[in-house]
């Protein structure tokens, strides 16, 4: 990950089209890939319009010009979904604020790409659940997200991190990190290490339906944690689905899974006492009772069944992925402290467990809503 000098931010800045004078930039947001400012214009003596900037991570997202037209496609297209519902577009979806140039990010000097987004006011993101209600609300705003494209022509998104949510894969190369042990770091860890080589049979379950053709793709947004929505500061309603650089064809299961991983769990993600983690059902119900309504009626029963194993899955593949960063020197999810990385993975493989432990309830929960 490369710092940024302020000089290369003003430069940034001085390349998109935003309204009024500019008062200020500083970090925002906890956002593990990118680097994420909040810009202050001052319109006119009294107002201000704030914006997001972002430095796009350009080890991750080696395609940032697909990825912006992604970007740009989904936008537009909920746009209109959006204006067809009485919906207020400005708030509901993400607003790509063009460069000087037109083009929807600017290149700088050395190489990197920046975008910039409207701010979206009187709305917060979590960094974990306050209450049931709240953790319903977002359910339904992720599972909406997914009705609103479901008719998105998926043959032209491109795919920004291939075999993104492949966690068969994700295995394989997971047991090469291992075996480079490139930090030295592996033989502390072994306890994690063994317990992601003891599960590689959920790795293959979804690929395999899949490929036997008793799940759908579909168009999905593949990176469904909490701080992944805004919600209204006003109605607690999910008002916008952010971080759109994952929108690509997937499984419902996962987009269900991701979030449980992140908003069921009673600690946040890096917590490092793990007596504090625990997957909690009143989280999980209240989650599968929002998705589904939000996904109105379009899920398979088979979908549906398979809910939990999304949950499994996503929590496992989240907590090898860390793992592995921990392992190769921290270079894919930022850190803020030393050994942030495998604290978050024993955070996720706390939760594992703790679903394997209640994956009778967990199945109980998901069959209310068949
Ligand atoms: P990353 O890919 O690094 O997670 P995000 O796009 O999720 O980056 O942005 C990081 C954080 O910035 C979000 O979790 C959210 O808090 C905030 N954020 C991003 N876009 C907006 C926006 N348009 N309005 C308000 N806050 C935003
Ligand atoms: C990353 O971008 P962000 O912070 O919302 C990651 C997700 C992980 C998540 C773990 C593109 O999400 O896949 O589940 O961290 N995004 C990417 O917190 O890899
Ligand atoms: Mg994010």
């Amino acid at each position: 990950m490369r710092g940024i000098l302020e000089e290369q931010k003003r430069d940034a800045i001085a390349h998109f089209c935003f309204e009024g004078s500019y008062r200020s930039v500083q970090p925002f947001g906890n956002g593990h890939i990118n680097d994420t400012f909040l810009l202050v214009f001052e319109v006119g003596e009294q107002s201000a319009k704030r914006y997001i900037l972002q430095r796009m991570n350009r080890d991750i997202f080696s395609k940032p010009v697909e990825l912006m037209e992604n970007i740009v496609g989904v936008t537009s297209w909920l746009r209109k979904v959006i204006l067809a519902n009485g919906g207020d577009p400005e708030r509901e979806t993400l607003n790509v604020v063009p460069a000087k140039d037109g083009k929807a990010y600017y290149v700088d000097a050395q190489g990197e790409y920046w975008r910039a987004f409207h701010f979206i006011e009187n709305a917060t993101s979590f960094e974990q659940v306050e209450n049931a209600e709240d953790f319903y609300q977002s359910a339904v705003s992720f599972g909406n997200f997914q009705r609103q494209l479901a008719d998105y022509p998926a043959a032209t998104l491109h795919e920004t991190i291939p075999g993104f949510h492949d966690t068969k894969a994700r295995f394989e190369v997971f047991k090469e990190v291992v075996a480079k042990d490139a930090c030295s770091r592996a033989a502390s860890v072994k306890k994690e290490i063994d317990f992601v080589l003891e599960r590689e049979d959920i790795t293959g379950v979804f690929g395999e339906l899949l490929a036997k053709g008793e799940i759908p793709l579909r168009v999905t947004h593949n990176d469904t944690k909490l701080n992944n929505i805004m919600m209204d500061n006003e109605t607690r309603k999910g008002i916008c689905v952010i971080d759109l650089d994952t929108v690509m064809p997937g499984l419902a299961m996962n987009d269900f899974g991701d979030s449980i991983r992140f908003g069921a769990s009673t600690a946040l993600e890096d917590e490092q006492d793990l007596d504090k983690v625990w997957c909690d059902m009143n989280y999980f119900e209240a989650y599968t009772r929002g998705f589904i309504e939000g996904c109105g009626g379009r899920l398979t029963k088979r979908e549906i069944e398979l809910l939990p194993m999304g949950a499994k899955v996503m929590t496992f593949e989240c907590g090898m992925r860390f793992l592995a960063d921990y392992l190769q020197g921290d270079t894919y999810f930022k850190i803020h402290r030393p050994g942030q990385n495998l604290d978050r993975s024993r955070t996720q493989f706390k939760l594992v467990w703790d679903m394997e432990q209640k994956w009778q309830t967990m199945q109980e929960i998901v069959k209310r809503y068949h």
